[in-house]
């Protein structure tokens, strides 16, 4: 017993030790993003001010009304002889006080909420259309009227990290579960609009660098709109925010923010790679017919 009860404050205190350590260490701290993020753009600067905005409201009344329940509670105890008011239970003056309060805070904040939603929900002179549909376990991503279509998976690394009993250490993997084999490419500085639904089940299509969430349900369309501002190109990620089915976890968001020159020269690029006519199966089953009787089919059938 006296050698058991040092050595488990000894780890205890060791832990508490690291831990603050860990609080303490910059690095660390970076990580601990409990926050929304103010995004890419002004419609999500706008989404995170109003969360801001709510916040500080609900800090305040948290202050007023604990402050008063608790100094109530410290200062009119029973053992210091208090006695229950019963005028105050019956003041008309007190009532229409405590609820016009409340009312006049539901509205500062009911005006302001509703100037972000109908910003959010105005998808008009937007340059480009995007067609977002959830899969079990994927995205697929249509540029309307291009021709260009993603279709978006978890990448190689992170799917074979993620096997039962795979041996390999998830931290080894760089943006682990967070990384795509094809990402979503979007031009900075162009109203972008997303039309969103699904194929199978519900998903959610959410990119907090966006200030987006939209559940994306088969048979609906949810409608979605961004503008990046002109110089936040780069990489960001978001994640199916629906429990979806088994892999529901495996399915993430990567949004590639290109300028709008490089966007332009990605997209010509994609459509110059449809229309070039590729080595298609078809081709090849052409190739192994007119040279089947060469007696060589094998070898034109693998190359292709
Ligand atoms: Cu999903």
């Amino acid at each position: 017993m006296t050698i058991k009860t040092p050595r488990v404050s000894t780890t205890a205190l060791a832990a508490l030790a690291a831990g603050v350590m860990s609080l303490a260490a910059p690095s660390a701290q970076a990580a601990w993003t409990l926050n929304m993020t103010p995004g890419i753009s002004a419609m999500s600067r706008e989404i995170y001010s109003l969360h801001m905005l709510m916040f500080w409201w609900c800090v305040g009344i948290a202050i007023v009304v604990f402050g008063f329940m608790i100094f109530s509670m410290v200062h009119f105890r029973k053992s210091k002889g208090a006695v229950a008011d019963q005028h105050f239970l019956h003041s008309n003056r007190i009532e229409i006080i405590w609820t016009l309060v409340p009312v006049l805070i539901l509205i500062s904040m009911a005006v302001p909420a509703a100037r972000v939603l109908v910003q959010t929900e105005d998808p008009v002179a937007t340059e480009l259309s995007i067609r977002v549909t959830g899969y079990q376990w994927k995205w697929g991503y249509e540029y309307l009227d291009t021709g260009v279509t993603i279709l978006s998976t978890l990448s190689r690394d992170s799917n074979r990290a993620r096997q039962l009993g795979s041996g390999i250490d998830p931290n080894s993997v760089p943006n682990y579960l967070l990384s795509v084999d094809h990402p979503l490419v979007v031009p900075a500085g162009v109203k972008v609009r997303v039309l969103i639904t699904a194929q199978d089940v519900i998903h959610s299509w959410w990119v907090p660098a966006l200030a987006i969430k939209k559940d994306a349900i088969p048979g609906f369309i949810n409608e979605a709109w961004f503008d990046i501002d002109a110089d936040k190109t780069g990489t960001y990620r978001g994640q199916c925010a629906e429990l979806c089915g088994r892999d529901h976890g495996f399915m993430p968001i990567v949004l590639e923010v290109k300028s709008k020159q490089d966007f332009d020269l990605w997209l010509k690029k994609q459509q110059d790679a449809l229309k070039q006519p590729a080595v298609t199966p078809s081709e090849t089953t052409t190739t192994t017919t007119t040279t089947s009787q060469a007696t060589t089919p094998a070898t034109h059938v693998s190359a292709g």
